[in-house]
């Protein structure tokens, strides 16, 4: 008898529920589990419909993750869905929570469907760089016919159950999965409903059939934006599968797709992505259960494009929250550009035409701080000075009520002296979100010195709420990702002055698959900042210098390191540019040599890896692939790639560690020789992943 799947008969319906949390997912002990339940009830006689159900918060959330990439274990799954469809009696699928992947796939197997009004049915593989690989890509065009099958199987989001009902997917609608599975059953026993096997349907195949371009327009559109990736391109081949061959020749081509896919690099990285960011939720020293703290009311302390960014982020997740601002004329300004960002995204039909006046009515905008005196959580984005935040965390302490989680969302500032100017340094701490905060994905959760447990998995939990990726992190000048990217920047301003040229350093990044370069991102962001710090700061760098002494602030101007023509954002090279920098270096009594594109990309990328090394070494962050979150959700890392530290791993340490060395020597910048933690494990044959290995087993 099964541990993880149990069959009941309520007279003629046989009940299989599969009972494996979290997620149920396909185990082989599940797998093995329906197959031996369904076979008992398709030999019970007494049985005549049977209806697949789970226990627990979801129906079958996929394969399971953690086998891939192990020896198979019996049964497989296609042995396991040509019993199910092969049945003699109705099967249906009685879903709730989410149907995804294998799940799906399990239930597409069944000849009827029905779902809660609150279940999401989805083929996500090509987020793990896989594809369907049980017939999702076969079945699915079947039952929805192939341009939706497309945009679920090439983009892997999931769809509501109104619109699986709308396109076929599903029956109907149920109020509990169970009662309504066994409810349906009875109906399909009472109608005599012929067993309805999409294997043998093509009716939905029909018009793709006849013009391709249904399908090949489709592919075209979900594709877009699939630089870079493999698995939604072999996917799209997948289900083009099932419009030109016959369905078992098409089950061939998706099952060799799936074998290359679950081999390949992308998708090992993009597996590694998902646990990294499930594991970057839990917190490093904090006891398992540490309850966070009842979160009902948020305030935002400044409308700038922070603030409002934040204040977007809670009004897209439906929480309400205060949006608090010194004076009216700053407020107005504030709602007024979230208002129209709103409009924009509802007029591109990225939201529906009701979403701004509806998410607009959640965000109270109000004058004055007392206003914070009923927040459980405190949110403050004003200016960037240690200054304006030491005067709002005095003043915060005085008008929140006790409890209430006081964060800051400096990007670089020290918490710890933030949260002096309180009688309650356990209750702050940072949750510094990336630009534009409504859009990037990433909170790094700050940890400082006397922050209190639950005042940190509060505030991973309300990011979790609104669907932000948290990281914790500790207080460092930076914090990890843009303590990192300072390494970035650095030696990118160097490579000009030995030669390079902003396209030139720009192509490399963007061709490793981030989405700017350095150049490009310093343009979008505007030079004038920087050029004021150093200025204040008495620090010169020439060409950066230059340019903006010849009035080149980036984007904002039309020029930068680059030229923009006019509404444009795409950046062109410019001549110009190239005189100013060899007129500098001429000046300098520098000459240019020439750059290859590898020494720029390990220049680029080893002295980041480098500085994730000190970074971890002074524990900052707590694990390898913490880092490599907070650089796929906040700096746009190609997935495919895991994250700078996964990366450094597959390049091996040893290589790094030698480059870093060399050119230490070569450009004589002591900086860049390999930090110990680095040092020490490229000696030993190590990889960084080892040391999440290691605490692991501690
Ligand atoms: C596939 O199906 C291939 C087939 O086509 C072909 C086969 C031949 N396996 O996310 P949560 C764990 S590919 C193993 O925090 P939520 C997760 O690591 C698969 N483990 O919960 C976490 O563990 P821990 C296609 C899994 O409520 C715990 O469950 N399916 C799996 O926020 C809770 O997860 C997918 O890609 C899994 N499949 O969200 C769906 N899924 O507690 C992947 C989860 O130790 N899953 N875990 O950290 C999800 O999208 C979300 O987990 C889900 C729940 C929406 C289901």
């Amino acid at each position: 008898m099964s541990e993880v799947v149990k069959l009941e008969r309520h007279d003629v319906v046989g009940i299989v529920t599969v009972n494996s949390p979290p997620v149920n997912a396909l185990s082989a002990a599940v797998r093995g589990g329906i197959l031996e339940c369904i076979n008992s009830a398709i030999a019970d006689p007494e049985i005549k419909a049977i209806v697949l159900t789970c226990a627990g918060r979801t129906f079958i959330a996929g394969a399971d993750i953690t086998e891939f990439g192990k020896p198979p274990k019996p049964p497989g799954l296609h042995e396991v869905l040509t019993v199910m469809e092969n049945s003699p009696k109705p099967i249906i699928a009685a879903i709730h929570g989410t149907a995804l992947g294998g799940g799906l796939e399990v239930a597409l197997a069944c000849h009827f469907r029905v779902a809660t009004k609150d279940a999401k049915l989805g083929l996500p593989e090509v987020k793990l760089g896989l594809l369907p690989g049980a017939g999702g890509t076969q079945r699915l065009p079947r039952a929805v016919g192939p341009e939706l099958a497309v945009k679920m199987i090439v983009g892997g989001d999931p769809i509501s159950a109104s619109d699986a009902l709308k396109n076929g997917l599903i029956e109907e609608i149920v109020e509990g999965p169970a009662s309504g599975g066994e409810a349906f059953a009875r109906k399909v026993l009472a109608e005599k409903r012929p067993l309805r096997k999409l294997r043998d349907d093509d009716s939905k195949l029909a018009a793709a059939k006849a013009d391709r371009s249904i399908f090949t327009n489709a592919v075209a559109s979900m594709t877009k934006k699939a630089r870079g990736l493999e698995a939604p391109f072999a996917a799209a081949d997948a289900v083009g599968a099932a419009i030109d061959l016959p369905f078992d020749e098409g089950l061939k081509k998706e099952r060799e797709g799936f074998l290359k896919l679950v081999a390949s690099d992308q998708s090992k990285a993009q597996r590694y992505a998902f646990f990294s960011e499930r594991e970057a939720a839990k917190i490093a020293g904090v006891p398992d259960g540490t309850k966070p703290r009842n979160v009902e009311r948020v305030a935002i302390i400044g409308a700038g494009t922070m603030g409002g960014g934040i204040a977007m982020s809670f009004a897209n997740a439906g929480i309400p929250v205060t949006l608090i601002e010194t004076g009216e004329e700053q407020l107005k300004r504030g709602m007024g550009v979230m208002q129209k960002n709103y409009e924009a995204t509802a007029a591109r039909g990225g939201i529906p035409a009701d979403a701004p006046a509806k998410r607009m009515a959640l965000i109270n905008g109000v004058v004055g701080l007392e206003n914070v005196k009923d927040a459980d959580l405190v949110i403050e984005a004003v200016f960037e000075t240690m200054a304006i935040k030491k005067e709002v965390f005095a003043a915060l302490d005085k008008f929140a009520k006790p409890g209430a989680v006081l964060a800051s969302n400096t990007s670089y500032l020290n918490i710890d002296e933030i949260a002096k100017e309180t009688k309650r340094p356990q209750d702050v701490l940072g949750m510094h979100f990336f630009s534009p905060a409504n859009v990037m994905k990433l909170c790094e959760i700050v940890r400082a010195a006397k922050t209190a447990p639950d005042a940190l998995t509060t505030a991973v939990a309300v990011a979790r709420k609104i669907a932000k990726v948290p990281a914790v992190v500790g207080v460092c000048d930076g914090f990890v990702g843009n303590r990192m990217l300072a390494q970035r920047g650095k030696q990118a301003e160097k490579l000009l002055f030995e030669g390079a040229l902003p396209q030139q350093v720009d192509a490399v990044v963007t061709k490793f698959g981030m989405p700017m370069g350095p150049f490009a991102m310093g343009d979008l962001a505007g030079l004038d900042i920087g050029w004021r710090s150093r200025k204040d700061r008495g620090i010169k760098s020439e060409i950066a210098d230059a340019l903006c002494e010849a009035g080149r602030f980036g984007q904002k101007t039309g020029k930068g390191y680059y030229k923009y023509e006019s509404g444009s954002r795409s950046p062109l090279p410019d001549p110009e540019v190239e005189k100013l920098i060899d007129e500098t270096l001429q000046r300098l009594g520098r000459k240019r040599r020439v750059v290859s594109d590898d020494e720029i990309l390990e220049r680029m990328m080893y002295p980041m890896i480098n500085e994730g090394a000190r970074i971890l070494e002074e524990g900052i962050a707590a694990r390898p692939s913490d880092i490599d979150v907070i650089w796929l959700y906040g700096y746009g890392w190609p997935i495919y790639r895991g994250g700078p530290m996964f990366y450094a791993d597959q390049v091996g340490l040893k290589h790094i560690a030698d480059r870093l060395s060399f050119y230490a020597k070569e450009t004589n910048d002591p900086s860049l020789e390999p930090a110990p933690l680095l040092k020490r494990l490229a000696s030993e044959g190590k990889t960084f992943a080892s040391l999440a290995q290691t605490a692991k087993a501690a």
